[in-house]
């Protein structure tokens, strides 16, 4: 009888099976992407690659925009250090693919929310941080008042984006001829453009405003009135993991809540001082909400200190004071004649 052999057969089929026990229990382990940050000492921001007023990297290597602000916003509210963000430059294409390996902790990069994003890609959107649409931008001289004079165009687009799927309804559903060219980046996009590749630009209006200011003569192109179609865009989050779901949607809304409580860069002092009921909830004077979220009861003070509020976010990168000069419109508070509303800190 050969005993040993068996046995040795039985001892590694045991290891093979705890070492597959111990996979399985990895696996099966709940995500805790705030611990994860928290031990790293950074927050991994999934940005654009380059769209200014959003996110751009200046000559000395410093990120800013409107996207950028909400990184460095989560930043504070976990570390008190906004600079605590590695930036992670990532393409239409590999922005999704990028979040679901893990590469980044939050994807903030002027994306879409859809549906397929969220039940298909296993992905959720905190929030709506930009309620934008979609637009068209052409030559001034070619004396287009409308899209709907559009038929027969070139237009190019970027590959992986709605902009590229809302085109071809738009153009088919008003039977006109379309001519798609898909772009891989936004270099090349401009560029096709600006060398008469394709008559029409299409994406986003916020980022047609930011396109423009690539071009070679950005006053020789307009933005036509035409909006066809509704993109909300928002911060990104893996699914499966509520804690930090709860981490970046709360970000979000801190800067909502602040401003419409008129707490800003100006006024925080004051409103470390106030005696107001719902001042004192948002700076961690009262309650334990910041404890709540896995943070400190001056979460939301930190994100303020950093960035400011919503509203000096938006002005800063984007609004009419900006190089974009974009009006804040549907992006106004609720409480202004906006769409922009934060679910209350209590
Ligand atoms: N909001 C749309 C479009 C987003 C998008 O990626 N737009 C392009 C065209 S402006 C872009 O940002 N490109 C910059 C890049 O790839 O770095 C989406 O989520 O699909």
């Amino acid at each position: 009888m050969r005993q040993e052999p068996q046995g040795e057969g039985m001892k590694h089929l045991g290891m093979a099976l705890a070492a597959a026990g111990v996979l399985f229990t990895a696996g099966l382990a709940q995500a805790d992407t705030l611990a994860d940050v928290k031990a790293r000492g950074t927050l991994k921001c999934g940005v654009n690659q380059g769209l200014d007023g959003f996110s751009a990297k200046g000559a000395d290597g410093s990120w800013s925009g409107f996207d950028v602000d909400l990184c460095k916003g989560i930043a504070a509210a976990i570390f008190d250090d906004p600079a605590k963000v590695e930036y992670v430059p990532l393409s239409a294409e590999a922005r999704f693919p990028a979040l679901s390996k893990g590469d980044v902790d939050v994807l903030v990069r002027n994306s879409t929310w859809t549906m397929s994003r969220e039940a298909g890609l296993k992905l959720l959107f905190a929030a709506v941080s930009y309620y934008d649409g979609q637009g068209f931008m052409v030559p001034a001289a070619k004396n287009k008042t409308s899209a709907l004079e559009l038929d027969g165009s070139k237009v190019c687009t970027q590959a992986g984006t709605t902009s590229a799927l809302n085109a071809q309804d738009y153009f088919q559903q008003n039977n006109m001829k379309l001519e798609l060219i898909q772009q891989p980046g936004v270099d090349e996009l401009v560029k096709a453009y600006d060398e008469g590749k394709c008559d029409v630009l299409t994406t986003d209006v916020s980022q047609l405003y930011a396109l423009r200011l690539k071009l070679s003569k950005p006053a020789d192109s307009i933005v036509l009135p035409d909006v066809i179609s509704k993109e909300p865009l928002g911060p990104v989050v893996r699914q499966g993991d509520d804690v930090w779901l709860n981490v970046v949607k709360w970000s979000f809304y801190a800067l909502l809540n602040a401003e419409e409580l008129g707490i800003g860069s100006k006024t925080l002092d004051q409103a470390l001082k106030s005696q107001k009921p719902d001042v004192r909830r948002f700076v961690g004077a009262d309650g334990v909400y910041g404890e709540q979220l896995g943070l400190t009861k001056d979460w939301s003070v930190r994100i303020v200190k950093a960035v400011g509020n919503y509203g000096e976010v938006f002005e800063r990168n984007v609004g009419t004071g900006s190089k974009l000069g974009i009006p804040r419109g549907i992006n106004q508070l609720w409480s202004q004649g906006g769409i922009q509303y934060a679910p209350p800190i209590r």
